[in-house]
């Protein structure tokens, strides 16, 4: 018998579905002023600026200003690499503002056997290092290179915290002191996580440099703390094609407003560092937000967009990951996108996947595995018709 409640940071956690509150979501096809938008020209217009900047303003950040600079330089060329089977190039990646500047590397194999620019899944690997080795001594579940390889399609990573990292006393000492020191002044302002997705759409600026990539075929993926990140780099950046998200959670796929598992309050005491001073209102007071998480997705379409879940881990509200993407809908429907999500919460390990959104629900643990990518190789192979 599973426990219906537990306690973290002396907060009350709840895992019972009968005490979820009731709660209305904002509507996601109606304007700050009431006007209901039944048009994508008028979403376009409309309704989607209001909401992404509704997104900046109280959670993720603004984006920052411009660089003065952005230069590629390959770093490693390998023309035989997983045993002739890949061209494995690594890149650094340099910005440049006011005159200081930061690198950071890329890591992308391509296959070889093909005859057009390669699809590409680019990873942000929050985990270790060692799961996105170039040299493939190290090999991973997390990012299966070799089978996504074999599957036709190019991938790359990033690791976040060679871009800001992961802490709450030192999250500033990359990208924010030494690029955007203002930005840490803003209550408005990005943090980690804003700070990772952005340099997700650096990677993107590559890729539209490179001739063996498909550009108008790269597909955002993250886990958990990553896979908030994969959301929120492809609501902002309408280039990547696609977005992958697994166990996303709080602030991630998951509603705010059914306070399941991790809340507004916990993710914000745990991790001050991933989102903007302007969150923080919000702790005790969710039904404030102008917008929840289905918003999220709807700033994703018509793009596809695949959502996983796992049985042991409730903290990241499976339940309500998949009900944000049945309150995103409507937005698809304008676009009229076949979405196929079943009527009621699925049963474990019957993956959505000829649809363009997408979720499954597995057995096992809090992480991304195999399972994860064979669903994500075959919902890119069905959307991109291949
Ligand atoms: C947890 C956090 C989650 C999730 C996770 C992870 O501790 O509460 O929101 O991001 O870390 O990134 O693995």
């Amino acid at each position: 018998q599973a426990q219906k409640t537990d306690k973290f940071m002396g907060e009350t956690v709840n895992y019972d579905e009968e005490a979820v509150p009731a709660y209305t979501l904002p509507d996601v096809l109606k304007t700050g002023n009431g006007k209901k938008i039944t048009s994508r020209k008028n979403w376009e217009a409309k309704r989607r600026p209001e909401i992404l900047s509704l997104f900046e303003e109280n959670i993720y950040g603004k984006m920052p200003p411009r660089l003065d600079s952005l230069k590629f330089m390959i770093s490693n060329i390998d023309s035989n690499a997983m045993n002739g089977k890949a061209l494995l190039k690594e890149i650094q990646i340099t910005v440049w503002r006011k005159g200081n500047f930061l690198s950071f590397p890329l890591v992308l194999f391509i296959p070889k056997n093909r005859t057009k620019p390669a699809p590409a899944f680019l990873l942000i690997n929050n985990r270790s290092k060692k799961n996105t080795d170039p040299t493939r001594v190290e090999k991973s579940t997390f990012w299966p290179a070799e089978m996504i390889i074999d599957s036709g399609y190019a991938i790359a990573a990033f690791h976040n915290a060679d871009v800001t990292p992961d802490r709450k006393d030192s999250y500033r000492q990359g990208l924010l002191e030494k690029i955007f020191p203002e930005e840490i002044q803003k209550p408005d302002g990005i943090k980690a996580i804003g700070a990772w997705a952005w340099a997700a759409s650096r990677v993107m600026d590559y890729f539209q440099t490179d001739n063996d990539i498909d550009f108008n075929k790269v597909a955002i993926v993250g886990h958990s703390r990553g896979g908030k990140t994969a959301l929120w780099a492809a609501a902002q950046d309408q280039r990547f094609a696609m977005v992958l998200s697994s166990c996303s959670g709080s602030t991630g796929a998951a509603l705010a407003r059914r306070r399941y598992g991790e809340t507004v309050s916990l993710i914000n005491r745990q991790f001050p560092h991933w989102f903007n001073d302007n969150y923080k209102k919000y702790n005790n007071q969710v039904d404030r937000l102008p917008v929840d998480q289905h918003m999220l997705i709807g700033l994703i379409a018509p793009r596809p967009v695949y959502v996983t879940n796992a049985t042991e881990d409730r903290w990241a509200d499976p339940r309500g990951s998949f009900l944000s993407l049945v309150n995103a809908k409507p937005v698809y429907d304008l676009y009229k996108k076949k979405t196929m999500l079943p009527a009621s919460f699925p049963d474990t390990n019957s993956p959505t996947i000829r649809s363009a959104i997408g979720y499954h629900f597995r057995d096992g643990k809090h992480d991304l595995n195999v399972y994860d990518w064979t669903n994500f190789i075959k919902f890119a192979n069905f959307n991109y018709k291949r």
